[in-house]
């Protein structure tokens, strides 16, 4: 006779993974990152945050900004993320993530913030307005990542002393009063590429860069991606092969090596004799069909701001009873009255 299983099913990990609405997300982001996430969401209990509080440590225009919150999102949806399983939301609308972040500021050293190497880069290249914002950043993070009890968060290697700042701020915290935060884990996946800037190659492609040329949008018309593409810095030499010294071509090769499959021998091989501009122009084609189903999805969201505006509330309500409950415990063991 079979017996019947009473084996609970095993909790899935939480995985917490935020973007930035600090411009409209580049290639960068979506090799680097968002290409992932929805393999990410099917494996573990996925939370998915626009981080518009972080965004503003550095200036945003309003106008733009409100656009940009609503266009991550609904690239969040275009990537296949699905609102039912997994929790998409907008970090502003859970109150909660500013108020832990107070508090965790008043547990953490102004000392091991100030070796925060993000926040030294920043400082130059926002020296008109070095806030404490920028300065406080990492904590806020620790924040995000901390309400939710989150095991795992894939970092990149400019996060990883983020969130190790995030485990010791856990750690201390757990250690004055008692277990409180779930210490997470760095979540070491499919290692999406480092795509730098098409014009200076030894920079990663950012979308708050000024020029441009530097990044793809995931927006960007077909013809601009070619154009960008087409005016990317390279080097002399004209031949297509990876090597020190050739970031440029490296780069260009990373990125048609993420959009077609093909390792870096294959491509050598098949441009072998080939000029710059035929590698060029089988980059900026790769790179449009890759990010042709993203942008007509993409469209069709942002064409319905009702249901953005539904997924959004749904998201921030779930997120919330989550993180209200870890705030509610910080809060007692702290000393607080509760309302
Ligand atoms: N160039 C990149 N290559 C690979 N991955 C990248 N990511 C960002 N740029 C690249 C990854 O994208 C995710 C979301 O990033 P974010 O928006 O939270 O912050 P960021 O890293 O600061 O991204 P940007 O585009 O450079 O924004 P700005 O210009 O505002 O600073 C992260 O997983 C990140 O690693």
């Amino acid at each position: 006779m079979d017996t019947p299983n009473t084996q609970p099913e095993a909790r899935k990990k939480r995985i917490l993974s935020c973007i930035q609405p600090s411009g409209i997300p580049t290639l960068g982001n979506y090799l680097g990152a968002l290409k992932n996430w929805k393999t990410l969401a099917d494996e573990f209990d996925g939370a998915f945050a626009v981080a518009d509080l972080h965004a503003i440590t550095v200036r945003q225009d309003p106008a733009k900004f409100r656009q940009q919150i609503q266009q991550v999102l609904a690239l969040l949806l275009a990537i296949g993320l699905d609102p039912e399983q997994s929790i998409l939301f907008i970090q502003s609308h859970v109150p909660a993530h500013s108020q832990l972040a107070w508090i965790l500021n008043c547990y953490t050293q102004f000392g091991e913030m100030s070796r925060m190497t993000q926040f030294k880069d920043k400082s130059q290249s926002h020296a008109d307005n070095v806030n404490v914002g920028l300065f406080a950043y990492p904590v806020l993070m620790a924040a995000d990542i901390l309400l939710y009890q989150a095991d795992l968060v894939p970092v990149g290697a400019d996060q990883k002393q983020h969130l190790e700042i995030a485990r010791d701020i856990a750690n201390r915290f757990n250690t004055l009063y008692s277990p409180t935060f779930t210490i997470p884990e760095p979540y070491i996946g499919k290692q999406g590429a480092r795509v730098m800037s098409l014009q200076s190659p030894d920079k990663k492609m950012s979308k708050s860069d000024p020029n441009p040329k530097g990044y793809i949008s995931v927006f960007d018309a077909p013809e601009v991606i070619m154009k960008k593409i087409k005016s990317a810095v390279t080097d002399s030499e004209g031949c297509v092969r990876y090597a020190d010294g050739k970031d440029g071509i490296n780069n260009l090769m990373s990125i048609y090596s993420c959009c077609t499959g093909l390792s870096d021998a294959q491509i050598e091989h098949d441009f072998q004799g080939k000029g710059y501009g035929d590698f060029k122009v089988a980059v900026a084609e790769a790179v449009i069909e890759e990010l042709r189903p993203v942008r007509e999805k993409f469209d069709r969201y942002m064409g319905d701001k009702a249901y953005l505006k539904d997924v959004a509330a749904q998201g921030a309500e779930r997120a919330s009873r989550i993180a209200n409950r870890t705030l509610q415990k910080v809060m007692k063991k702290v000393g607080f009255v509760l309302p």
